[in-house]
């Protein structure tokens, strides 16, 4: 078996969710900028991401949706390949042909980005059957939306997952927007998490503004997949900032909604803790911000210069 990674402290995680938000300001800047593939940006959702990713083990893996910036970086992606592989460059993570909607990254257990809403649930028995028949020890993370929670393929997976006791961490972001459509309009309660009872199956609703508390929760989840071998769901608790994807728009969300939200931005708030705590100063936070904005521009500036790729190269990796 791998060691497990260490627990990251307060400060990694600081680090790792400003990662992810200077990576979507760079996305932001692109398409403010000029003609620029759609992307979805995971603004305010860096803590469900960072938190849920820091809790796994090397051998697990993840499939995740569209949104999936933050868990590929929380994973430790190259901001540069990741960004080469959304402009279509050959230096991107899948010779620049999955685009930033169908990424994956075998060396990093990221199997899967599906585009089609409710496509990594789908897999996610599958991947872990096959996984367990081959004697493996990880578990299958699957990151997906309240929208996709509201298809019938959420209660086909995890019926299929608690059935045939699948080592699969469900991990719903329920950042109360799907596209352009608010979660009360399509969903009965609030959360998710209650439906994972009408198949047997443990789950948690969590603060998923709160890295720390995430992380403490997802510990626990990934912990009891692990050990038991059947399924879990952990809602994570949090907020779309921006609009469903670049260029952005939120006309048709309330202002106050978004303000609220940004009150409990999860930078903002672990960033206030830590200076609290005596861990680090604002200059600290401040400097931190800066290197990291830095290395962004690097990666931006690889990709830019990173060539496409050749056309001989079109059916090359492309399976029939
Ligand atoms: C099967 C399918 N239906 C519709 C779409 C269009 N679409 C893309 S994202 C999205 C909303 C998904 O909402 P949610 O699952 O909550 O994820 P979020 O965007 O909030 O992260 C929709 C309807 C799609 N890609 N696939
Ligand atoms: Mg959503």
């Amino acid at each position: 078996m791998h060691p497990p990674r260490p627990v990251p402290s307060g400060p990694d995680l600081l680090a790792a969710m400003l990662r992810i938000r200077a990576y979507e300001e760079k996305i932001v800047a692109f398409s403010e900028a000029g003609p620029f593939p759609h992307v979805c940006t995971s603004v305010g959702q860096e803590a469900a991401a960072v938190g849920v990713v820091s809790a796994l083990r090397p051998e697990d893996e993840i499939l995740t949706n569209h949104r999936s910036a933050g868990h590929l970086l929380a994973r430790g992606a190259d901001p540069g390949r990741l960004l080469a592989e959304v402009m279509g460059r050959s230096t991107g993570y899948c010779k620049g042909k999955s685009g930033t909607l169908h990424v994956s990254v075998k060396e990093l257990g990221v199997i899967l980005t599906s585009t089609i809403v409710g496509g990594e649930l789908s897999l996610a028995p599958g991947v872990a059957l096959s996984r367990t028949m081959l004697g493996g020890e990880g578990i299958v993370v699957c990151f997906f939306g309240d929208g996709a929670a509201c298809e019938g393929i959420f209660h086909e997976s995890l019926n299929l997952a608690a059935v045939w006791n699948l080592p699969v961490l469900y991990v719903c972001e329920n950042n109360q927007w799907q596209a352009f459509v608010h979660r009360k309009e399509t969903m009965v309660g609030d959360h998710v998490s209650p439906w994972a009872a009408a198949y047997g199956m443990d789950s948690l609703t969590v603060d998923g503004n709160d890295v720390e508390s995430v992380l403490k929760a997802a510990t626990h989840a990934a912990a009891q997949v692990r050990e038991t071998r059947k399924p879990f769901l952990l809602e994570a608790w949090t907020y779309r900032q921006r609009g469903h994807m670049e260029p952005h728009d939120q006309s048709y969300v309330d202002p106050a909604e978004i303000a609220a939200w940004k009150e409990k931005d999860p930078i903002d708030r672990l960033s206030a803790r830590l200076i609290a705590s005596g861990e680090l100063t604002q200059g600290d936070i401040d400097a931190l911000r800066a290197e990291i904005r830095g290395a962004m521009d690097t990666a931006a500036d690889f990709a830019l210069a990173s060539p496409f790729p050749d056309p001989s190269e079109l059916t090359a990796d492309v399976y029939a």
